[in-house]
């Protein structure tokens, strides 16, 4: 058992590494964390995500531009692919249900969606990722062809944000049983309520969690007889 002396040394060399874009620091973080037998999720949320969050900040504080948060994502994907293959799954994989996830048009940032994916697969869904700055139709077409009961809309723009009504009333329509959650930086629960979406989370603490909620509360309904909102 890691000492929690030595469990917040892993996370802040984590966290600098991607701050500081160095790779190597990351990745030699991130073997330690596994060889001291530190939980895979702990060092990806509270070391390399932790990480980004600061970069977000000297991004808004014009500390850092584009080409700097290009080399701190590189850098925390690169502990990303080290750590993820250890993460706890449920034992029952793929039996939970479908999902189909990705950023909406015009949206590249995919760290944030990437962390909702990897939350789902080892939380046992199936997961359909169609990636970044997908067509808006894709999430319609792709819902239809897999029969998925989710779809996880990611958009961290204002601007993109306004496409997930449209996704939402794109699948609606044709499917008012699929459950729609939404999530990402400009995302609030009030705005996903606003677009007809029926979940959201904050963060892939509680990704999971609102996941099943809203399916439990699709199928009570379906159960009832009522149709979807
Ligand atoms: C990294 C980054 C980039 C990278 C993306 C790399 C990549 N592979 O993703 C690059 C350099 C490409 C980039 C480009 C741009 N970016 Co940028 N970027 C960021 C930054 C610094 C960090 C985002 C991040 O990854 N955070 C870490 C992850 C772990 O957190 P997260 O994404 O928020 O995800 C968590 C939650 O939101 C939630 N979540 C996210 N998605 C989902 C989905 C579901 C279903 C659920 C349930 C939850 C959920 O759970 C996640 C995990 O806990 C943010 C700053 C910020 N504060 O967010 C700006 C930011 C998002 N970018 C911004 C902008 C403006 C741009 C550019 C236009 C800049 C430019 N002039 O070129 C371009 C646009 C490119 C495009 N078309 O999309 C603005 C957006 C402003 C706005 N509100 O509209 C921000 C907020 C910076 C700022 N303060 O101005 N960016």
């Amino acid at each position: 058992m890691v000492s929690e002396e030595r469990r917040q040394e892993v996370l802040k060399s984590l966290s600098e590494g991607v701050v500081e874009y160095r790779e190597d620091q990351v990745k030699d973080s991130a073997n330690a964390a596994l060889e001291e037998g530190m939980d895979a999720y702990d060092a990806i949320m509270n070391g390399l995500a932790a990480g980004m969050e600061i970069v977000g900040d000297l991004y808004d504080r014009q500390e850092y531009f584009v080409p700097e948060i290009l080399m701190c994502a590189d850098a925390l994907y690169a502990g990303l692919d080290i750590l993820k293959p250890h993460l706890k799954t449920a034992s029952d994989s793929g039996a939970r249900g479908q999902v189909v996830i990705g950023t909406v048009q015009g949206d590249v940032h995919d760290i944030g969606k990437n962390l909702i994916k990897m939350m789902f697969d080892v939380g046992g869904f199936t997961v359909h990722d169609l990636g970044r700055d997908v067509p808006l139709e894709k999430f319609a077409e792709e819902q239809l062809r897999t029969d998925a009961e989710i779809v996880a809309l990611s958009a961290m723009m204002t601007t993109t944000m306004m496409g997930m009504k449209k996704v939402i009333h794109m699948i609606k329509e044709k499917n008012p049983d699929v459950a729609i959650m939404l999530g990402g930086a400009p995302v609030t629960r009030d705005v996903a309520k606003l677009f007809g979406a029926d979940g959201y989370a904050e963060s892939a603490g509680n990704a999971v969690q609102e996941a099943i909620k809203m399916i439990g509360q699709l199928r009570k309904l379906d159960q009832a007889g009522m149709p979807a909102k």
